[in-house]
């Protein structure tokens, strides 16, 4: 790059210079790793042909169920042991930092279980569907295959993603302060649909959900919701739902916090009043400010992160560089999200990549110049309802500290002048 443009004509051309800038990088980089220790891997840089390229590899059905690249270790689901007494009603957080896409590995989808991963048989299994409603039913996983299906891309997040940072940032991490949330394809019949076949009563008003595992997970649900866009699915990604998201059938809520996403989907029964099950009155509330408790907070509220750079992958000296991150809200689409450089003085617009679905995660990117000094990365998602993601000290204002859930904050990622980048909150 011309070190002799003025400002403004950089500004202007900012979009092409910096894709030399790119460019230039890529070939240094290069460069260095062959002047330095990695003479001998020169040997299989092109036009040279590496040693793979000079004998068969294994056929097909070498694996008949495939596996990521042996040189792809370390992107794992990963749990924080002292966050739970046990390992079956525990969590485990999905590499956000490795995730290219807006899609989750289905490998890698965060685990959250409040009596272990079920281990349920399709052919034994039903789903019972009974209460105000016509014509109650037990379904095999044949019948529900039968219904009319849909696809749909959407977020779960747990809404105690981020909940070990009310009060201080304390994971330098971001897989353990954002890795609650994953997305995937999910395949299978609208609730909608089947309520229709069962026909509610004139007062159902309320549907509970219950899940065949060890806990018999339950949450009431209101019959608009259920009426709405909530699935009952069999297909995740491609293949049959994993056992760690609920085979051989599970609810999604499009938008709303995990745990009404109730996995080994075994009974829905409707009436006119919500069943304040354990789910609903010891946990998933909240505890407010003046000693007040929240309940039924079902909506995840717009949130974003950037993803590179973060903890987990620093930055190489200084150049310019693609921010990249995930934006998601449970009220609809992501309309835009806006990056800070200098810790929330200036922000600036980023590019939202395609596809923008609602309820789903949404890519964003922003090119940046990192001169090499010290600074403060943010993202803030809006979503289409005009709702602006808070700071910790807006949320903090409201709720306090004493709750655990719904921590939708603006992150902060310090960056050092090594490259190296922090978990940290602004005053
Ligand atoms: N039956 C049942 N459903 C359940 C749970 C559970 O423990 N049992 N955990 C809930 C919680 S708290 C969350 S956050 C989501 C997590 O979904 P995942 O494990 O597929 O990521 O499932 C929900 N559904
Ligand atoms: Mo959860």
């Amino acid at each position: 790059m011309k070190a002799n443009k003025s400002g403004s004509e950089q500004k202007q051309k900012s979009e092409s210079i910096g894709r030399r800038g790119f460019l230039a990088l890529g070939s240094a980089l290069a460069g260095s790793a062959m002047m330095g220790g990695k003479a001998a891997a020169a040997d299989s840089y092109p036009p040279k042909d590496p040693d793979w390229s000079l004998m068969l590899g294994p056929g097909v059905v070498d694996r008949p169920y495939g596996q990521p690249s042996q040189f792809v270790k370390g992107v794992i689901r990963r749990n924080v042991p002292w966050l739970t007494a046990t390992q079956e009603s525990s969590v485990s957080f999905t590499p956000l930092q490795d995730q290219p896409g807006i899609i989750t590995a289905n490998g890698l989808f965060f685990e959250r279980y409040h009596g272990g991963r079920a281990t349920v048989d399709p052919a034994q299994h039903r789903l019972m569907i009974h209460g105000m409603l016509e014509r109650p039913l037990l379904l095999t996983m044949d019948d529900i295959r039968r219904f009319p299906s849909v696809s749909r891309i959407h977020f779960i997040e747990c809404p105690a993603n981020g909940g070990m940072e009310w009060r201080a940032a304390q994971l330098n991490s971001l897989q353990f302060t954002h890795g609650m949330v994953s997305c995937a394809e999910w395949t299978g019949v609208k609730l909608s649909t089947l309520l229709d076949e069962v026909g509610l009563k004139k007062d159902a008003k309320w549907a509970l959900v219950e899940g065949a595992d060890a806990a018999h997970m339950d949450r009431s649900l209101p019959i608009e919701k259920c009426l709405d866009d909530v699935l009952v699915v069999y297909g995740q990604n491609g293949e049959a739902l994993r056992p760690e998201q609920g085979f051989p059938l599970r609810l999604i809520v499009p938008g709303w916090q995990g745990n009404v996403n109730i996995k080994w989907l075994r009974r829905i029964q409707i009436g006119d009043q919500p069943w304040f099950t354990r789910e609903e009155t010891s946990k998933y509330t909240e505890l407010m400010k003046d000693g007040t408790v929240r309940g039924f907070t079902w909506l995840i509220y717009a949130k974003s992160v950037i993803t590179f750079p973060c903890p987990e992958k620093p930055l190489k000296g200084a150049g310019i560089y693609e921010i990249r991150g995930f934006a998601w809200s449970g009220k609809g689409k992501v309309t835009h999200v806006d990056v800070s450089t200098d810790g929330g003085v200036n922000w600036e617009r980023a590019k939202l990549q395609d596809p923008v679905l609602p309820k789903a995660l949404t890519r964003f990117t922003h090119e940046w110049r990192w001169d090499g000094k010290p600074t403060l990365l943010q993202s803030r998602c809006v979503d289409e309802t005009g709702f602006v993601q808070p700071t910790i000290s807006e949320l903090r204002a409201v709720r306090g500290v004493n709750g655990i859930y719904n921590n939708n904050a603006i992150q902060t990622w310090q960056v050092k002048p090594d490259g190296s980048v922090y978990d940290v909150q602004l005053a």
